[in-house]
């Protein structure tokens, strides 16, 4: 039996959830065109009973912190870089490639490192060998692939180099488990993603969800959600034109927890102002946030 942690690293955008949801043939991380969308670390178990499991981690896109929500995020990263026995360290091929190798270096990870170039539909033959022999020549890359994590249907060969790379062990997590987070945690990032969807370039990053309420009833679960944001103009366009926008937002993420849940779901979303959330020790905590 081999098992261990695969985590996955890169900048904000890659593709890393894209590609946990692909490996995973599961939609767990949400994604949206825009950056920074992950929050938090996302782990997700792949089991072939007494063969192996992987243990993936989706965490948020390196970057400078520029508030505590910020801190969090990289302090998820940090946990990530730690634990690693595999690292997945994910190259959006249209993205500065030295700048990434720097990046990448400046980790100093001390495990087996498989650089992933993604989005590899959207480059040329001739740009996705350049990029396959830039990175070879890199001291970090144990090995370099070139994938789709959007396309590509057939992981199964990058699968097997993910395991050829694990160390001996017994599983860590039941054979039929698929994630440790709670699923009012997905509840949550589903609102989410709908507000990543929905909203101009600025409100997601002012937004958090939080979950109140799940009672699961006969044929129906309740859920109340808060959707928190920083001023009062933020509540405005939140709720838009008579209440358009929160209705939207929560009929299209009612829609995919039903489909997640598998059964049908009563949402209720409530918006709150909460000025400088972002930076305080307690909402952060209070919003799954937590140190
Ligand atoms: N064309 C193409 N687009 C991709 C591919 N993989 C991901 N994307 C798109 O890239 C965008 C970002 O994807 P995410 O999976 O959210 O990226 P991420 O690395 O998790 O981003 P953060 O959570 O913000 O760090 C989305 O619009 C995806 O659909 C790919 O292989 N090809
Ligand atoms: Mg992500």
């Amino acid at each position: 039996m081999k098992a261990g942690f695969v985590n996955i690293f890169g900048r904000p955008n890659a593709g890393k959830s894209t590609l946990l949801n692909a490996l995973l043939q599961e939609k767990l991380a949400i994604v949206s065109p825009k950056v920074q969308t992950t929050r938090h670390r996302i782990k997700g178990f792949y089991t072939q009973p007494n063969e192996f499991q992987i243990v993936f981690s989706d965490t948020p896109g390196i970057m400078n912190p520029k508030y505590k929500l910020h801190e969090r995020m990289m302090k998820y990263v940090k946990s990530a870089l730690e634990d690693a026995d595999v690292a997945l360290l994910v190259v959006d091929i249209k993205d500065n490639w030295q700048e990434l190798a720097d990046l990448f270096a400046s980790l100093a990870l001390k495990v087996p490192s498989l650089v992933l170039i993604n989005k590899c539909d959207t480059a040329t033959a001739a740009k996705i060998q350049e990029a396959e022999a830039f990175f070879t020549s890199q001291p970090f890359a144990n090995k370099v692939v070139c994938i789709s994590a959007l396309q590509t249907t057939d992981f199964s060969a990058l699968l097997q180099q993910i395991v050829a790379f694990l160390p001996e062990s017994e599983a860590f997590y039941n054979e039929d488990d698929l994630t440790d987070l709670p699923t009012k945690f997905f509840v949550g990032e589903m609102v989410r993603e709908k507000i990543f969807d929905l909203l101009g370039d600025e409100i997601p990053y002012h937004s958090a969800v939080m979950v109140n309420e799940f009672k699961e009833q006969p044929e129906i679960i309740r859920i109340q959600a808060d959707i928190i944001v920083q001023r009062e103009t933020q509540k405005g366009i939140m709720l838009g034109q008579g209440g358009a926008m929160i209705k939207q937002i929560g009929s299209e993420a009612r829609k995919n927890i039903e489909a997640f849940l598998g059964t049908k779901v009563f949402l209720q979303l409530f918006v709150k102002v909460r000025p400088k959330w972002r930076d305080n020790d307690h909402q952060l905590k209070e919003y799954g946030y937590g140190a």
